[in-house]
């Protein structure tokens, strides 16, 4: 029996302002009218119904013929490209350099000439370890990727937030990377390194002991890519206009100040919002706080290169900024959203190797084998030796070469002549198309001879001294923070032989650490020190430079308050609270048993951004607290309003209430242990002495408090 085929118009209300019609068995249909323009095929052709694919009788079998359901899903089909090995998860934004002063006196870098000069940028945030999909607050190293395009070609600096690396030599990175991500046998666990693989290989390759000491501290779970230094690692070259080299390091410093969470808390927000740190990077650009960072570099010679402790060749060395102050020369500013993830932040190809007249390697053996290995990695990835034509890794320089073809070849020359040296010219009958130009890239011209052999310089002997330094650098709090990374990640290492053969590498570090670890893990015995190469140096002295508390800059700019009302709310502490945050830069979000909003006193109606349960106060800096009667008396009934401010007792922070509330900290179990930050507000005087406490960012004492109470926490031992 024939179908009926008619659509009919559904009632307006139910779809808002949308113009909708239904087909027969509900589907819903919306027609190219009012501005949306018709819907095609990949070749034009225009689609009637892409509700329903073609079939013989209703319920009969879908047709081969039905080449638009062929091609819909053909396409589908392909959408993925191989994740990145390393550094899957990451987001971009596009932004330019700014140059301070002429740097002329060292380099011919175009970008570097003149002051005042914008650069345009693509940045790329990233974890290394974890998969495309995976939660934001992994404890991992950060990328910190940015490509500039430069009047005189495309300059990448593919950088980390750690100043340092795992190892040495570029032929070790395969090992390092099988052994960090998911075991091959299970596929688990995803972005950490808390398993047994990793520990295992981690303890036999002494060269990362220094690198271990970062990744155990606060810098591998960032309170935000907006708060995080970058660096780019290795030593590189600038060479001025007369061919002098000098040695270079870059350092990007945030505005903001660096930042981190607590590790509990990290582990919260990945559950709360796993995309934590891009949505915090689209929010700000979004609303024009725009993030910016500013380049610092170690600029050094050959004499202080010879004269230093280690060597610079070594991506397992940093060179203290004591010893080598930053010069700063510009500013990097991130203002635009990309229009499209895949086609920018998924498909930009960061290469070390893409470097500009001016900037050169050096003959660190770990940035030689990542100059081969971008390059490389991008055809498996992008699938074409013509990724460069893809907009966003395109020159937005003049440029022109012989290369030609392939797959996907979209920017075609025409003409007859497509290799040089040729002799075409216009009378000839043809363009001779593009020839060399004396001022071009010139290599540094580095005497080397010597055998060729397999073989680690004597000069990379020293595992331990410097990470001493970095751990003897740190804060109490901080010294804490990485005694109990170190022994939770440990607990997570099965095998008793391996958790000890870390052990052993920490008592060539810290004699201290190594006892509090041993303590935490229950091991029996200490072992002996692990055999080193060379031994330690106990004379090298703390750097302040490597500390995230001891540069905190105190600033409320871009941090976040979370205000959890109840109805009843007193609105004048609630203005006062409002008022003072945004002045300072910050931004205030509202959390209510109902996102519909909240009564205050004076009868306004606030919306809220969060229901409780969505809401916890993992997701900001500064939780607020303000209800009253009623309003109270519900807030200490709900377990996630109890859990808002345990968490946020827990993770040290700073937490302003109104004082009806108290009922609330009394379920929640924290009454007897409220110390200075908890604040109970009044009045509005009061908002100015909780707002004077702020710049301390957490309220360490309570850690330091909390340390000394409980002897089995670890910096108490
Ligand atoms: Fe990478 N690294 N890496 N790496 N790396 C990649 O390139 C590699 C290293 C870094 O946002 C890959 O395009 C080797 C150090 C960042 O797209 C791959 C070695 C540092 C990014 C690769 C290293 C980095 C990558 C994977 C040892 C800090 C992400 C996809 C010799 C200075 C860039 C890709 C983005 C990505 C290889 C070590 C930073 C496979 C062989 C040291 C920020 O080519």
């Amino acid at each position: 029996m024939a179908e009926k085929m008619e659509d009919q118009i559904l009632a307006p209300a139910t779809f808002a302002d949308q113009y909708v019609k239904q087909g027969n068995r509900g589907e819903t249909r919306q027609e190219a009218k009012r501005g949306a323009p018709a819907l095609t095929t990949q070749q034009g052709v225009p689609v009637a119904d892409d509700q329903n694919s073609l079939k013989a009788s209703p319920r009969g079998p879908v047709l081969l013929e039905d080449f638009i359901l062929r091609e819909k899903i053909f396409h589908f089909d392909h959408e993925r490209i191989p994740e990145r090995v390393v550094h899957a998860r990451g987001y971009g934004a596009h932004g330019f350099f700014e140059t301070y002063d002429s740097l002329a006196d060292v380099t011919e870098m175009d970008i570097f000439q003149r002051a005042g000069e914008k650069t345009p940028v693509f940045v790329r945030f990233s974890t290394v370890a974890g998969n495309k999909g995976s939660s934001d607050l992994a404890r991992d190293v950060r990328g910190f990727a940015v490509k500039f395009y430069t009047k005189e070609g495309n300059w990448d600096l593919v950088g980390n937030n750690i100043p340092v690396f795992f190892v040495q030599d570029a032929i070790k990175f395969p090992d390092l990377i099988h052994a960090a991500k998911q075991a091959p046998d299970r596929d688990f666990p995803q972005a950490q390194t808390a398993h047994d693989n990793f520990w295992d290989f981690i303890s036999l390759m002494p060269e990362s002991m220094h690198m271990v000491m970062w990744i155990m501290s606060d810098r591998t779970i960032p309170r935000s890519f907006r708060m995080m230094e970058g660096f780019g690692v290795h030593t590189f070259r600038m060479i001025d206009a007369k061919g002098k080299s000098t040695f270079v390091k870059f350092h990007w410093r945030p505005k903001l100040g660096a930042q981190s969470v607590v590790w509990d808390e990290a582990v919260k927000i990945n559950g709360a919002d796993p995309d934590f740190h891009r949505r915090d990077l689209w929010t700000a650009i979004e609303s024009g706080d725009f993030p910016e960072w500013e380049l610092g570099l170690q600029l050094f010679d050959e004499d202080f290169a010879n004269t230093f402790d280690f060597d610079v060749l070594d991506a397992t060395k940093l060179i203290p900024e004591e010893l080598v102050p930053l010069r700063i020369v510009g500013r990097l500013v991130l203002d635009r959203l990309p229009d499209n993830f895949f086609a920018e932040t998924e498909q930009v190809a960061f290469c070390t190797q893409n470097v500009v007249p001016g900037l050169d390697f050096t003959n660190d053996p770990l940035l030689q084998g990542r100059n081969f290995s971008y390059l490389d990695t991008q055809i498996k990835r992008l699938g074409s030796p013509n990724f460069a034509q893809l907009p966003i890794n395109a020159p937005k320089c003049p440029f022109a070469h012989f290369q030609q073809d392939g797959h996907m070849a979209f920017a075609n020359p025409k003409g007859r002549a497509n290799y040089e040296p040729n002799s075409w010219t216009p009378a000839a009958g043809a363009e001779p198309g593009p020839r060399e130009t004396p001022k071009g890239y010139r290599s540094v011209a580095e005497q080397v001879e010597g055998p060729k052999l397999r073989i680690r310089p004597e000069s990379f002997a020293d595992h331990y001294s410097q990470a001493r330094q970095f751990y003897i650098s740190q804060t109490e709090i901080e010294q804490a923070h990485i005694q109990s990374a170190l022994i939770f990640e440990l607990s997570r290492c099965e095998r008793i032989d391996i958790r000890t053969r870390v052990v052993s590498h920490l008592r060539n570090i810290d004699e201290k650490l190594a006892n509090v670890v041993l303590e935490g893990l229950g091991l029996p015995a200490l072992p002996e020190p692990a055999q080193a190469a060379q031994a330690t140096r106990t004379d090298l002295e703390p750097s302040d430079a490597l500390s995230i508390q001891k540069k905190n800059l105190g600033l409320l700019t871009g941090r976040k308050f979370g205000i959890l009302l109840g109805d009843g709310a007193d609105a004048a502490l609630f203005k006062a609270i409002t008022k003072a945050a945004t002045a300072g830069g910050a931004k205030v979000e509202i959390v209510a048993p109902k996102v519909g909003g909240v009564e205050l006193s004076d009868g306004t109606l606030v919306e809220a951004q969060y229901k409780i349960e969505g809401g916890p106060s993992v997701l900001f800096d500064f939780p607020v607290v303000l209800a009253s009667g009623p309003g109270a008396d519900k807030l200490s009934k709900l377990p996630a309003a109890r859990q808002f401010v345990a968490d946020a007792f827990a993770h040290y922070k700073f937490v302003a209430y109104s004082s009806e509330i108290v009922p609330l900290l009394e379920k929640a179990g924290i009454i007897d242990d409220l110390d200075d930050g908890f604040i109970e507000l009044d009045a509005k005087k009061d908002v100015a002495e909780y707002f004077g406490k702020l710049s301390e960012v957490r309220h360490w004492a309570r850690e330091k408090a909390m340390l000394a109470l409980n002897p089995d926490l670890p910096s108490a031992t």
